[in-house]
């Protein structure tokens, strides 16, 4: 006989109905009419706090990129639309989510090749890992790409990757908001009736034009709901964070972190994903807190170790991982000597614009602090 009343709490307030057969048999005849008693699913629909079904994961670069370039020979991007390797979270395996809402994948392509345009209500990112030559069209603005360059590929618009003939095997790691948008219901998906789009505007105008972080293009007006400067470079970013290291303690939390943003109004880069790059100090050990929201991070620079809910993951340069949504975390530079550099793309502008943020701190005494952004 099937149980009801697996979720049952003692604490008042919370369903606690024992099955009787007279319930089971009262549950079997609301089933008929397609409803159920609420007091059997509220403990588990309603959990005191957020219970992720991701867990963590560390995907380690050295034990991916062999077979991520395997798939050159296997598939062609004409085949395959994206020749990706998507990121599997084991508690998400059926939204292919890397964690919580989040996709992720890496993305590979030979010199030379080129991989049809799209567009799609889903938002996108890249963060590009190894090779000469890749470059991303984003509605006419191509943008040219080395290690560690953010792009932005926001929702709605027409883009498509490519490496020149004269680059070497390129790449990159892919953010999505994929199973958000499934999950909403919201996905539409559109080929270029073209395949390929004409470049419109000269070659990375958008770091020319919206590149500055202290000055605005006079007239640069700009109403879309991302930022109009698709393309982050590595250089000004690690400059960024290290003159910022010389003006703060950081916070005891993150370490040195800077986010990302749409110069147009300093809000995120992406209506629905966020991005920052922090940087750990020789040494630095970030306290344990929480945060509702979903992290994938990839180690741009160094190597060190995270604890994640009490357990430890080492990682070292393009290791990509993952803290699900309320899990305790903190971050350790494992060198003495140089800086660690995390890239980090997430959901909180999705949990802001809800006013379901929250965050907190793990007390020196093992108690719960919240803290108030
Ligand atoms: O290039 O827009 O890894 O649509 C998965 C889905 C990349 C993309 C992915 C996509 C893309």
């Amino acid at each position: 006989m099937t149980r009801h009343d697996a979720y049952r709490e003692e604490t008042i307030g919370r369903a606690n109905v024992g099955d009787t057969p007279e319930l089971v048999s009262y549950y079997k005849e609301l089933e008929r009419f397609e409803t159920a008693a609420l007091w059997t699913v509220a403990n588990k629909i309603e959990p005191w706090q957020p219970k992720s079904e991701s867990v963590p994961v560390v995907w380690r670069y050295k034990d991916l990129r062999g077979h991520v370039l395997r798939s050159i020979d296997l598939v062609t991007p004409e085949q395959a639309g994206r020749r990706v390797i998507y990121l599997n979270n084991p508690g998400r395996r059926d939204v292919a989510a890397a964690v919580g809402w989040l996709y992720s994948g890496l993305q590979v392509m030979n010199p030379g090749e080129a991989a049809s345009a799209h567009r799609h209500s889903a938002s996108a990112l890249r963060f590009i890992m190894e090779g000469r030559g890749a470059y991303t069209v984003v509605d006419g603005h191509k943008m040219t790409l080395g290690a560690n360059d953010f792009v932005l590929t926001p929702n709605g618009t027409w883009h498509e990757h490519g490496v020149s003939a004269d680059g070497s095997p390129c790449i990159w790691q892919d953010g999505l908001d994929i199973p958000l948008i499934n999950a909403l219901e919201a996905g539409f998906y559109q080929v270029h009736p073209e395949l390929q789009q004409a470049v419109t505007y000269p070659v990375n105008d958008s770091t020319r034009q919206w590149g500055s972080a202290a000055l605005r293009p006079g007239g640069g007006a700009w109403s879309r709901p991302y930022s109009p400067l698709l393309k982050y470079e590595w250089a000004p970013t690690y400059e960024a964070l290290q003159r910022y290291a010389q003006a703060t303690d950081g916070s005891p939390y993150d370490g040195v972190l800077m986010d990302y943003i749409n110069p147009a109004t300093g809000g995120p880069v992406m209506p629905t994903i966020g991005a920052s790059m922090q940087l750990l100090r020789p040494g630095e050990h970030t306290k344990a807190h929480r945060q509702v929201g979903s992290f994938l991070y990839q180690v741009a620079k160094g190597s060190g170790h995270s604890v994640i809910n009490g357990k430890r993951y080492d990682w070292s340069e393009r290791d990509i991982f993952c803290v699900p949504s309320w899990a305790f975390h903190e971050h350790v530079n494992g060198s003495a000597g140089d800086d660690a550099c995390l890239f980090c793309f997430h959901d909180l502008p999705v949990m802001h614009a809800l006013e379901l943020y929250r965050e907190e701190a793990l007390a020196d005494n093992g108690g719960y602090q919240p803290i108030i952004v």
